[in-house]
């Protein structure tokens, strides 16, 4: 009888182990961020890219993914770290993309996205605050104004990046528009292990100032990404043309000058040889 309880217990054993190694959510994710467990362990500092000591692949919090949309380098890395406003509320990354802004619908006006965008999403999942306050309106009566969350993002390049043009633009999908989202956007260069790094921090109020949703829902949309004047680029390559285009009057001027001797020293000759065999028969 002994033998024939082991035989069973060998067998639930290994069907159990058996599930727990094949679960797919179990070995390709690990958190909630939907970054394969490969690639947030393959990032720098042996898969700690935000440098706090605990593996990224384990944290709902951090989302580490490679950024093709890098123009300077696509296999470059990239954080995005949450921080939840108060003790206790429980806010995750569910989505961290990186977006080639030519795959939306429009572009902004005059600008171009050096390391791309971001599509942003996050819940919570306890403790969300949720809650309504009273604010005075345009007629003078009180309305009641629905407030969330105020979550801080932190987005961690994996190097010092020029800055100096950026303006941090906000997408909204619902409009196709962009607007100017850098008033509320710090940018700075942090020390990560033995390496400095470009850092974006902004916050984003669930229901208010950032978040595309709208609506206080403990969910955050948050599209978002850096960008540089074309008139940046633009200005480089004008200012060789417009050297050209000087130097070539210059050229013109030479040349016409020389044309112009030309044409008198011809004359000249002319008038010499059709002179002198005149004055020689007189
Ligand atoms: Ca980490
Ligand atoms: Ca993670
Ligand atoms: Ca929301």
């Amino acid at each position: 009888m002994r033998g024939k309880y082991l035989y069973k217990f060998v067998i639930v054993l290994l069907f159990a182990v058996g599930l727990i190694s094949f679960s797919p959510s179990a070995l390709a994710y690990g958190d909630s961020d939907n970054i394969p467990s490969s690639v947030e362990s393959a990032s720098p500092n042996a898969g700690d890219n935000n440098y706090d000591s605990i593996p990224d692949k384990k944290q709902s919090d951090v989302a580490t993914t490679t950024n093709p949309n890098d123009t300077e380098a696509p296999d470059s890395y990239v954080s995005l770290e949450i921080t939840s406003p108060e003790e206790g509320s429980n806010w995750q990354i569910d989505e961290f993309n990186p977006v080639d802004p030519a795959t939306l619908p429009s572009q902004p006006d005059g600008t171009v996205f050096p390391v791309g965008m971001f599509d942003v999403k996050l819940s919570c999942k306890q403790s969300c605050w949720q809650n309504e306050v009273s604010r005075v309106n345009e007629l003078d009566s009180v309305d009641a104004v629905a407030t969330g969350d105020t979550v801080h993002l932190k987005l961690i390049f994996d190097r010092v990046l020029d800055t100096s043009k950026w303006t941090t633009q906000k997408y909204d999908p619902a409009t196709d528009t962009y607007y100017d989202y850098s008033p509320y956007v710090t940018i700075s260069t942090q020390l990560y292990g033995s390496t400095l790094r470009t850092v974006l921090e902004w916050d984003v109020v669930d229901g208010g100032l950032g978040d595309a949703d709208g609506v206080v829902n403990c969910q955050i949309s948050d599209p978002i990404g850096p960008t540089v004047p074309i008139a940046t680029t633009t200005t480089a390559l004008i200012v060789p043309a417009a050297k050209t285009t000087v130097s070539g009057p210059t050229l013109a001027n030479t040349g016409l000058g020389t044309n112009i001797l030309i044409s008198i020293a011809v004359l000249l000759i002319a008038a010499a040889v059709v002179i002198f065999p005149k004055r020689a028969q007189q």
